[in-house]
């Protein structure tokens, strides 16, 4: 009897299938926004055609920061301390600027506890991709308010948020990161097209991804619950991405948007623009973040970028090869060169 042949598996630029570019089983809640931003670095990584090899996820701890297990099986990963990842994530960039590096993050482990590492993260630039996965709670330890929760937002058991919320868009911004935008964990088009867009760049990419917690704030009263947020996301653009791998079919029409080169020599398209917003300009982007806090909008889409400006690596005139594998022959001075710094020292 004739058998059907399999359809044949697709593939990328590299010649790897999607099944490479996945993790283990997620054990997060069924419907958790978390898993729903894991499918789309997947995505992300397999469409740009990425070494899984080449690319190390770093993260804290949350919900949020288990969720590099799920994705990318094949990369490197280191799991820190909570609200620390950014210093580990600085010293593994120092040691090899050649990775790709991936921080998953939460509203708890940046704006809480990890404000300060987060802090320096930002105004050094340091070429990496930061995403918190923003639900307003902390997910792990049963849903207690975070620092990104709105004002008037409601608990299930009732409590009402009096604190303002921090913007770590607007912080990451005045810090120096020099890609930064908001998406939602329900807007496939605009999270994809941002996180191709993030590989590209070469900088701190701070991506604030709103992402419902079901289990402890999905409810009427949340202002980051499924509901809320398919009734309230307002896009600032329409985004395309353009890889540098890929050629450009449509010639662009100067006067219908933006266009951005990135890094790579990758473009971004930004069209339906609001008139007067450029995200190549700071301090609208700061203006138009405030105007958006005042009248309780829920923003998404790229606020700022900056491919210009030199990153925390570049600033540090690395020698090519990376320090962590240089052998001890190179970095350590030899006996002589050490006398002779010490008799400057007599
Ligand atoms: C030093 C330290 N303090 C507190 C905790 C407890 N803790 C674990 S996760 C977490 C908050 C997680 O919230 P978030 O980062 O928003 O992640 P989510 O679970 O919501 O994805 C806290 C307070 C801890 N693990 N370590
Ligand atoms: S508790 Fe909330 S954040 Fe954590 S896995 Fe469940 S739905 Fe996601
Ligand atoms: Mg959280």
């Amino acid at each position: 009897m004739a058998t059907t042949p399999n359809p044949p598996v697709k593939s990328n630029r590299i010649g790897l299938s999607i099944l490479d570019y996945r993790g283990a089983k997620s054990t997060l809640c069924a419907g958790c926004g978390h898993n729903v931003i894991s499918e789309r670095i997947i995505d992300a990584f397999y469409e740009m055609g990425i070494e899984p090899e080449k690319v190390a996820k770093v993260s804290g701890i949350g919900c949020s920061s288990k969720s590099p297990a799920y994705f990318l099986g094949h990369s490197h990963s280191f799991n820190s301390v909570h609200g620390r990842m950014p210093s580990i994530a600085t010293g593994a960039a120092v040691a090899n600027h050649k990775m790709l590096y991936l921080g998953v993050s939460g509203d708890g482990d940046t704006a809480s506890i990890g404000i300060g590492q987060f802090a320096h993260l930002m105004r050094r630039n340091l070429p990496m991709i930061y995403i918190i996965e923003d639900n307003g709670v902390y997910g792990l330890t049963k849903g207690q308010f975070s620092a990104t929760a709105d004002v008037g937002s409601k608990l299930k058991t009732g409590v009402v948020n009096e604190l303002p919320a921090i913007d770590t868009c607007a912080l990451a911004i005045e810090l120096g990161a020099t890609f930064v935008a908001r998406s939602f964990s329900g807007d496939k088009k605009q999270l994809l097209a941002l996180l191709k867009a993030a590989i590209a760049h070469n900088g701190t990419v701070m991506l604030d991804v709103i992402s419902p917690c079901v289990t402890f704030n999905d409810h009427e009263g949340s202002t980051k619950s499924y509901k809320f947020m398919k009734d309230h996301e307002e896009p600032l653009q329409d985004i395309n991405f353009v890889p540098s791998f890929e050629e450009i079919d449509v010639e662009y029409e100067p006067g219908s948007g933006i266009e951005i080169t990135l890094h790579d020599g990758s473009k971004m398209r930004l069209t339906k623009l609001e008139e007067d917003f450029n995200p190549t300009h700071r301090l609208d982007a700061l203006t138009r973040l405030a105007e958006a806090r005042e009248n309780n909008e829920v923003l998404t889409g790229l606020f700022y970028v900056n491919p210009e400006k030199p990153s925390f690596t570049d600033l540090l005139n690395l020698v090519d090869r990376p320090l962590g594998t240089l052998p001890q022959e190179v970095t350590r001075p030899t006996k002589s060169v050490l006398d002779k710094i010490m008799d400057e020292y007599r």
